[in-house]
């Protein structure tokens, strides 16, 4: 065996992990997952700071939950809602015993020459993380760790960060193993109700607000999507349904409709082969009237439409393609063709105030999607959006310096970090995300006699009341909504149970579970083909990296 990797993830499943425990593994290192789902402080839409205190765990609880694995190397994933914290439990991990760590994720990839600042960090990894991880554990092996020349790894240099280029992206997805969930699962078994997966990895699209904005700066001239064949995606979903626990699969590519022959392939496949209900997410410009009928018949039971904004205008400024046109056909075709669809939205993107938001209600009034996910602008680091805003003065330097060490306000849920200065326009947006919510739950005419005569102003407006509208579709009857619903409560209550059984001391056991292969851990499904031991090296580095 080679080396013991623990990795450190907070919040909701992540499948960045799990594809890096399946990596890891295949390449003879032992990976172990401590999750800690946090479900009352991870900025994954349940936050409650008086159950935080009392049932999440402190960062000391977690390093030593993480040096309890005897780990020879750490690793910790990184959103900007969950960047703070890690570094705390990296800082206590650090004052016990002095190993490895490495941070990796959208976070700190987006300014990894910042993230290495922190003392606690010895190296900080962007961008696709496969490679560079099995070359520091091996690094770890030959007792060379410290050594600064491993593609997509940035580390301290005695004059500062030496930020090493990164290696090509992996072209062909389908010799990846499959994702390795059952470090989350073990943890939280109801999280296996719905199987999440993603086909691809990139997006062909660069909006300003996301990360792949700057796709073209950090890997200039590589191809920005890659798919897994359809034949990869059925076989593994197939092997997790004879597992029989998984009620629904949730797609979460981007964009789940990006190419025509794929979903063609895909639908009949899919259909025949898995027959599992299916969530997926599209974008307008991707959607025709076939589209929308191969949904149908793979047995799509809803998409979620990225609108985002309903006005040509901001569209075109935030480099987001289509316009409401499209935007309208796509609702059309859905329609059409009888699959559910939702809208994501997003509340104050530049430029937009009040008016735009109380166009956008009407709009989605005619519509009449099953549900409004309306999120709120938020600046993220690595983002064409977070230097916009500096250049036009919507964020001062102290704000972009605050993103960049992962303050993020409240996060996209509760009310982002637009900077709005306006609190009376504040104040009104407020208001109106409100009725997002609550639109889908009330008649056509109610809503347009809430818009007109200004009577939103009374709906209560807190965060929590998405959930509860959630909730009450839910009860309504629409299925997607309620295996949605249903899976995040089950996931609440499995990660709410075992905080609890170790705050009173009952936990079954003190260890973070250990990936399948330790005794008691449940199995994951392999690709039959894959040998589960294949060295396959991706690094950059010359051959003799190790010989100097
Ligand atoms: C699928 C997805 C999810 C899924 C799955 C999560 C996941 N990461 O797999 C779910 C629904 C859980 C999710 C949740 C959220 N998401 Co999300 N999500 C995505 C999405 C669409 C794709 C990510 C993906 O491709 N995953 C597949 C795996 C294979 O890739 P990966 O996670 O990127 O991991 C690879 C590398 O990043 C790296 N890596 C990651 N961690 C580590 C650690 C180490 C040590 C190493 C070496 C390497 C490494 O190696 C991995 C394998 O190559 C991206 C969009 C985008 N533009 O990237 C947003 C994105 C990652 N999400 C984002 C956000 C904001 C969120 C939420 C905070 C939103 C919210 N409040 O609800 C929550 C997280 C809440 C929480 N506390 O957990 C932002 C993150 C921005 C930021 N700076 O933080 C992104 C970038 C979208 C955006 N706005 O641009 N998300
Ligand atoms: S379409 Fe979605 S994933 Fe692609 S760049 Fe735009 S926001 Fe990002």
């Amino acid at each position: 065996m080679g080396k013991r990797v623990a990795f450190v993830s907070s919040g909701l499943e992540h499948l960045g992990i799990s594809a890096l425990a399946a990596y890891v593994r295949q390449h003879r290192h032992e990976p172990v997952v401590v999750y800690e789902p946090r479900p009352f402080s991870s900025g994954s839409g349940t936050d409650l700071p008086a159950l935080a205190r009392w049932l999440d765990p402190s960062p000391a609880e977690t390093a030593a939950r993480v040096l309890a694995s005897d780990p020879d190397l750490v690793a910790f994933t990184s959103y900007s809602v969950t960047h703070r914290w890690s570094v705390e439990v990296a800082r206590e991990i650090k004052a016990h015993r002095a190993i490895p760590i490495v941070f990796g994720g959208a976070h700190v990839s987006a300014a990894p020459e910042r993230a290495i600042r922190e003392a606690s960090v010895d190296a900080v990894v962007e961008g696709e993380g496969e490679g560079a991880l099995v070359d520091l554990l091996e690094c770890v092996e030959r007792e060379r760790f410290g050594r600064t020349d491993v593609a997509n790894v940035t580390f301290r240099g005695p004059n500062g960060p030496v930020r090493n280029p990164v290696r090509p992206l992996i072209a062909d997805l389908d010799a990846l193993p499959w994702a390795d969930k059952s470090g989350f699962y073990s943890a939280v078994p109801e999280l296996e109700r719905e199987y999440y997966v993603i086909s691809r990895r990139g997006c062909p699209f660069r909006c300003s607000f996301c990360e792949y904005s700057t796709f073209s700066t950090q890997y200039p001239g590589e191809k920005p999507v890659r798919r897994r064949s359809v034949t990869d995606v059925v076989a593994e979903l197939r092997a997790v349904r004879a597992g029989g626990r998984v009620r629904k699969v949730f797609f979460w590519d981007p964009i789940f409709t990006l190419d025509l022959h794929w979903v063609r392939e895909f639908a009949d496949t899919y259909a025949r082969e898995v027959g599992i209900p299916f969530e997926c997410y599209t974008h307008p410009q991707t959607m025709s009237d076939e589209m929308a009928s191969l949904l149908a018949k793979a047995g799509c039971i809803m998409v979620r439409v990225g609108v985002q904004s309903v006005n040509s205008d901001t569209l075109a400024s935030v480099d987001r393609k289509g316009d409401r046109l499209r935007v309208q056909r796509t609702l059309e075709s859905l329609r059409t063709h009888d699959v559910p669809y939702s809208v994501d939205h997003i509340v104050g993107l530049p430029g937009e105030g009040p008016i735009d938001q109380l166009d956008a209600l009407h709009f989605y009034n005619r519509h009449r999607p099953r549900r409004i996910v309306a999120h709120w602008m938020t600046y993220f680091p690595g983002t064409t959006a977070l230097e916009q805003g500096r250049r036009d003065g919507t964020l001062s330097d102290a704000d972009v310096e605050r993103v960049l060490d992962g303050d993020v306000g409240p996060g996209y849920i509760y009310g982002g970090n637009a900077g709005l200065a306006n609190q009376q326009q504040l104040a009104r947006l407020r208001e109106l995300s409100a009725v997002f919510d609550w639109l889908p739950l009330l008649p056509a005419n109610v809503v347009e006699w809430l818009l007109e005569r200004e009577r939103y102003r009374y709906l209560p407006g807190k965060a929590l009341l998405r959930q509860l509208g959630v909730l009450v579709l839910a009860i309504r009857g629409e299925p997607a909504t309620r295996e949605r619903a249903l899976h995040i409560a089950a996931s609440l209550y499995g990660a709410t149970r075992a905080a609890l059984a170790r705050r009173l001391g009952r936990s079954a056991s003190p260890h973070p579970r250990v990936n399948a292969g330790a005794p008691g851990a449940k199995a994951y499904p392999h690709r039959p083909s894959a040998p589960p031991v294949v060295v396959r090296r991706l690094a950059i580095a010359p051959a003799d990296h190790f010989a100097k």
